[in-house]
């Protein structure tokens, strides 16, 4: 199989935010292998373009997730320089049919690798833990595809933003962290931190335990987003999305065109 040429493909894709059909009907016997390979070329024509590796990603960490796509592990993906969000304001141009997810994000000061790696490791490495939003936007038809299919599309990725408030990783049980989202004002979400793998710092173990399988960690700078702790929400043209994050604040995100 010519993984350059697919990468190549939904690279174009991503870059015009036009759709495409599953590579998975199209290409057969594609594997969840193949999928990281195409994921790394894609990004490697970001970065090839000036981009910056800032972070990474995991993805379909809680079964809200996992349910509102009918894919049942968890998945990463690389973040971009180019996806951070400065302000709480997100525009439309250049996204396909985008949604927004709460998370929390953990900012690391030391690095972290290999497959031997204990929650305890995570917290001795980590600088603050942040709340964040991530907006997510498949670049296949219908926001619908197969765990190949979304691993190869970066996981998703689109934007995301970080509060401005950071805090200490010990001084709040992050698992027990209740979030609300609204929409203009109206409840759509709720969840805890725990929904993420039973607690977020047990993603940030299987993000680098993923890693370490490439040959890869998290560098000191880096930002890992846990997983969205709630199903996301399609965004539209003059919505007001608030999240709130008991004991750490709150994100008010505007979207326009
Ligand atoms: C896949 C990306 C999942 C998360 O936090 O679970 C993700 C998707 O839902 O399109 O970013
Ligand atoms: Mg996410």
């Amino acid at each position: 199989m010519n993984l350059q040429a697919i990468a190549d493909e939904l690279y174009r894709h991503q870059i015009s935010a036009t759709e495409l059909e599953k590579l998975t009907v199209r290409y057969d016997g594609l594997s969840v292998d193949d999928a990281y390979e195409i994921q790394q070329i894609c990004m490697s024509q970001y970065m090839n373009a000036g981009q910056k590796l800032v972070g990474w990603k995991m993805g379909l960490t809680s079964k809200a997730k996992q349910r509102s796509v009918g894919v049942e592990e968890p998945i990463f993906g690389h973040l971009l320089d180019g996806m951070e969000l400065y302000e709480p304001h997100v525009s439309l141009t250049g996204l396909i049919h985008p949604r927004v997810e709460p998370e929390l994000a953990f900012i690391f000061k030391h690095r972290l690798e290999g497959d031997r790696i204990l929650p305890r490791d995570v917290w001795l490495a980590t600088e603050c833990v942040v709340p964040a939003v991530e907006i997510i936007d498949s670049r296949y038809k219908n926001f619908s595809f197969t765990l190949v299919d979304v691993v190869a599309d970066n996981a998703s990725s689109a934007k995301f933003y970080l509060a401005e408030q950071a805090y200490a990783p010990y001084q709040i049980a992050l698992d027990q962290v209740g979030v609300v989202m609204r929409r203009n004002g109206e409840v759509v979400q709720t969840g805890a931190g725990a929904a993420v793998l039973g607690h977020p710092v047990r993603s940030v173990v299987e993000q680098v335990r993923m890693l370490s399988r490439i040959g890869k960690a998290v560098e000191p700078g880096m930002v890992v987003l846990t997983g969205g702790i709630t199903e996301a929400i399609y965004i539209h043209d003059r919505d007001q999305i608030s999240v709130s994050f008991e004991g750490m604040g709150e994100i008010e995100l505007s979207v326009g065109q």
